[in-house]
């Protein structure tokens, strides 16, 4: 695939947002408003290096949206585990790792925040390889022998020299060889493992060269047998012309599950903005997309639209035709939705959509005036269209609008997002308990009596009951054991029916009767 993928993963604060500005700064991509600000949703961005384009996806590191995190994984050739050299690991990123791994989307770690005083990166590199279970090997480090932090790159054992996007490299100073070769050998020998013949050349020859290593790596990090490791300063730029030029060297292929099309493109990110309207987010697997056709959706839906866009460093671009492997941005296709696979082509199946976390957290909502009320079920379905972990729903008994998230944050930015953006203004509350009856003891021989005067003779019947108390969680059971000609048998329905409707309402409180068994004699 000629478009390449990149999600940029770990947990809040780490500078995956501050990373992917610096590259696009670095490297001539467009940015038009660069705002320090915690990342609670999907963003992609677009650059082309060195003739290929390139996108990458900015994921929110808050454990709130790591529904969000899934869909980057889902679609991403690689992704860069981020983490924060200045403070201790956060066991986030071991939830992060554990998700790309269980995925197999091949990782490597970029090490942050190098040039921070209170910077502890060799600590952390020592931290990360007991926490995450996988081989971590460098292919970066840095020493400050008397003078300022420098790198060194592990491939060619030499210091790096970055100007701007542009590398030069020096010999290193005779003091560090000791380490350097320690850290070149443990390099070379992963990689030599890797295949093969490099094993056999490594134990005849002890040697690798340049491109083998590369190759090395890459085969390594396709299988998922280690992580390269980089140190950087994403805020600076240290280290970051390095880590893109190692990128571009060793960039894996993933596999993908395919679909036998001739193209077609998986949607991974809905979002509504406010002058574009619905833009949908969508990766091409296979083929290309133009302007102006139909697409069809594993989900039997087709729909006409006319204008295409890419992401372009951080805004969209108008474009005729999206390449394989690239990102395309359909605006206001309203039967696209997240998780779909789309085609020119009719579509019998999909590829897999992944399965969100449980929502662990819920509150009751309540719009504050007749207008808020008119408003909110347009709303929710774009709230829930952008983010599949939220669940809105009106509960069948207590009647109440409930709103199910994964923390208290994740609600709290979602009612925000509902002011601010659909101008919905909401009370919360606790959602009302939906209280059960039952009885504890059983209850011999209940006599009802049903009389019912229509004009002519009237109705009337009179029907005996044993009411036991089942096990909890047992419901309801309905029994009869009639004798005799007493009952005609084609009215039991109607008597088992008619306790079935006295159970919707308690006499305790109201509330629906449950866990008993009703016998009718
Ligand atoms: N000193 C230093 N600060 C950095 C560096 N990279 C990022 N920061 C700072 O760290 C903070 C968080 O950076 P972001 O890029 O927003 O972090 P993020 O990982 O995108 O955070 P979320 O979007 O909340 O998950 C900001 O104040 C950045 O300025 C770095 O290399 N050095
Ligand atoms: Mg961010």
């Amino acid at each position: 695939m000629k478009g390449r993928v990149i999600a940029f993963l770990g947990p809040s604060e780490s500078g995956k947002t501050t990373l992917i500005e610096k590259i696009l700064s670095l490297f001539n991509g467009k940015l038009k408003n660069q705002k320090k600000e915690p990342t609670y949703s999907l963003k992609t961005y677009g650059i082309t290096i060195e003739n290929i384009p390139f996108y990458f996806i900015d994921t929110p590191g808050d454990e709130n949206f790591i529904g969000e995190i899934l869909w980057a994984i889902t679609i991403s050739d690689l992704g860069v585990l981020v983490v924060d050299s200045t403070a201790p690991l956060k066991y986030h990123t071991y939830r992060i790792f554990e998700l790309a791994k269980k995925n197999f989307l091949p990782l490597v770690i970029f090490v942050n925040k190098i040039e921070a005083e209170k910077t502890q990166w060799a600590q952390t590199i020592c931290d990360l390889q007991d926490m995450l279970e996988i081989l971590q090997v460098p292919v970066i480090y840095g020493f400050n022998t008397n003078q300022p932090l420098f790198l060194v790159d592990l491939v060619t054992k030499q210091v790096i020299k970055e100007k701007g996007s542009k590398l030069e490299f020096e010999p290193y100073p005779p003091q560090i060889e000791g380490k350097i070769q320690t850290l070149y050998e443990q390099l070379v020998e992963v990689s030599a493992e890797a295949k093969d013949e490099f094993i056999e050349k490594y134990l005849e020859t002890g040697r690798l060269t340049q491109d083998e290593i590369l190759d090395g790596i890459k085969a390594n990090l396709e299988n998922m047998r280690m992580c390269p490791v980089f140190i950087g300063s994403a805020e600076t730029g240290l280290g970051v012309p390095y880590f893109v030029k190692r990128i571009l060297d060793f960039y894996p292929k993933r596999d993908f599950q395919t679909l036998d099309l001739n193209s077609y493109a998986y949607l991974f990110k809905t979002l509504y903005d406010p002058y574009a309207g619905k833009l949908s987010f969508a990766r091409i697997f296979k083929g290309s997309l133009k302007s102006e056709r139909i697409i069809r959706t594993s989900q039997g839906k087709e729909e006409k639209y006319t204008q295409i866009f890419i992401p372009r460093g951080d805004s969209l671009e108008a474009v005729k035709e999206v390449g394989e492997g690239e990102i395309v941005v359909f605006a206001k296709v309203e039967a696209l939705k997240t998780g779909d696979t789309i085609s020119e082509e009719p579509l019998s199946s999909g590829l897999p959509v992944p399965e969100m976390p449980k929502p662990m957290y819920t509150l009751a909502l309540h719009p504050e005036t007749r207008a808020d009320e008119d408003k909110i079920s347009g709303a929710i379905l774009k709230l829930q269209e952008e983010d599949p972990s939220l669940i809105i729903y009106r509960h069948e008994e207590t009647r109440e609008l409930l709103i199910s998230g994964l923390g208290n944050m994740h609600i709290e930015k979602t009612l925000e997002k509902l002011r601010e953006k659909y101008g919905v203004k909401v009370r919360t509350s606790l959602p009302t308990v939906p209280y059960r009856e039952t009885i504890k003891k059983p209850v011999q021989a209940v006599i009802y009596r049903h009389k019912k005067q229509t004009g002519g003779r009237g109705q009337f019947a009179e029907v005996h009951f044993n009411i036991f108390p089942l096990e909890r969680g047992k419901g309801f059971e309905f029994i009869e054991t009639l004798t005799g000609m007493n009952v005609p048998r084609n009215y039991v329905p109607a008597v088992e029916k008619g306790v079935r409707e006295a159970l919707e309402k308690g006499i305790l409180a109201g509330f629906p009767v449950v866990d008993i068994k009703v016998q009718f004699f």
